[in-house]
């Protein structure tokens, strides 16, 4: 109760951040988008992990306003630094469960925050969780399905760590998995630990689907993705998660 009244204060007084990972092209040695990952930092509290403060967003009505915020931010700034690019920047949003209980509603929202933000539906990707595809109504479904035909991309991410069926992944219009960075984290320097992330990749190769590895830290961990054709990447190998000015930095130097 006492974090949820300190969130709420956060919201009101706007202490809460957007911050940016690049995700990498590693074979064409480019950024082609970023996941938009939130930060805290509360007077007294200091840095608070999403991994606490999201849990209890998702409990309360907090996380709808908090939803609204990141998407808000990161739709207008990349479509700013979408300005001076040739080939557009991708950003990726994380969605709890809370924003699918009302599918139509947010749609709606996504459909006006994009245009109001004029950021092209196909630089646009939501990053879901397997809990959410379980339960597959009928409404979550369609909303998805509407979604894909605006062009949006949608992305399974902590991919291979829920218990879910892999049959959605056959009826719903996925596009893109993401290997949970503990498998990543597990590849040894002789290679020894990659079977989930080559199964994974294979996987998606099959169904035609992109991968992207998360949590990549080392070199031999890239090494080992690139020896399986597996070249979009995010870590702390290329970046950590950076606020709007270091990240902008970021995107300078790489020029
Ligand atoms: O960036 P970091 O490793 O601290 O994030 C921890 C967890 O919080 C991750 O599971 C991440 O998906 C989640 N998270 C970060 N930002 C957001 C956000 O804006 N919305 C939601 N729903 N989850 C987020
Ligand atoms: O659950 P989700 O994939 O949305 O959250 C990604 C989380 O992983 C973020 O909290 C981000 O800060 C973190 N992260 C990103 N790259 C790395 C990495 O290379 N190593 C580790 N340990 N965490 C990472
Ligand atoms: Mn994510
Ligand atoms: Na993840």
């Amino acid at each position: 109760p006492q974090l949820e009244a300190r969130l709420r204060k956060a919201i009101e007084n706007e202490l809460l951040e957007v911050y940016y990972q690049p995700k990498m092209n590693v074979k064409e040695g480019t950024i082609f988008g970023v996941e938009a990952l939130l930060r805290w930092t509360d007077d007294e509290l200091g840095v608070v992990s999403p991994e606490i403060f999201i849990p209890i967003a998702e409990e309360t009505e907090l996380i709808q306003p908090i939803w609204e915020f990141v998407m808000k931010t990161a739709c207008s700034q990349v479509s700013i630094w979408n300005r001076n690019r040739p080939i557009p920047l991708s950003v990726g949003v994380n969605f709890s469960a809370r924003q699918f209980q009302e599918p139509r509603k947010m749609v709606t929202m996504i459909e006006e925050i994009l245009a109001n933000n004029e950021l092209r539906p196909d630089c646009f990707e939501i990053e879901i969780t397997e809990s959410i595809l379980l339960n597959n109504s009928r409404e979550i479904v369609q909303s998805l399905r509407t979604l894909k035909s605006l062009g949006i991309s949608i992305s399974i991410d902590d991919f291979g760590t829920g218990y879910s069926s892999l049959s959605y992944l056959k009826d719903l219009p996925i596009d893109c998995l993401k290997i949970d960075k503990s498998f990543i984290q597990n590849i040894e320097e002789d290679y020894e630990n990659s079977e989930i992330p080559e199964a994974i990749i294979n996987l998606g190769r099959s169904l035609k689907l992109k991968v992207i590895a998360e949590g990549v830290e080392k070199e031999y961990q890239k090494e080992f993705l690139l020896s399986r054709d597996c070249c979009l990447m995010q870590g702390y190998l290329f970046s950590r998660p950076l606020n709007k000015s270091d990240f902008e930095e970021y995107l300078r130097k790489q020029k």
